[in-house]
């Protein structure tokens, strides 16, 4: 299991424990310990692609294709509007051997360094 903490206090940031984790089933918590509302996003990492490099689009969210999935439901499970200040998302996924950057994706967040790596291996 994995616990993700956040925080809205500048400068934002997101930071993965353990960052290593075994294939399979993975349980991602995500608490909120800022001040302003976050969320996670699990996206896949190409070989050689740091974290932090992913192009910052118009909205000043980066693109989400390929997600592996998201924990932004406040107090619950999966995808929802955010999580707010205080508590908490859990999202349950399926992760091959393969790099990671878990992002928050709140326009400016990314930016703002709120991303990590997440290395699945065995
Ligand atoms: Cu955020």
């Amino acid at each position: 299991m994995n616990l993700f903490d956040t925080t809205g206090a500048a400068p934002m940031r997101l930071t993965v424990k353990p960052a290593k984790v075994p294939p399979g089933t993975v349980s991602l918590r995500a608490s909120n310990t800022g001040t302003i509302a976050h969320e996670v996003v699990v996206l896949p990492l190409a070989a050689g692609q740091a974290i932090g490099k992913r192009p910052v689009e118009a909205d000043n969210r980066v693109s989400e294709a390929g997600s592996l999935g998201e924990a932004s439901h406040n107090c619950g499970e999966g995808k929802g509007g955010g999580i707010a200040p205080v508590f908490s998302s859990w999202v349950t996924l399926t992760l091959k051997p393969g790099r990671y950057e878990v992002v928050c994706n709140f326009a400016g967040h990314y930016a703002g360094g709120m991303r990590a790596e997440l290395d699945v291996t065995q």
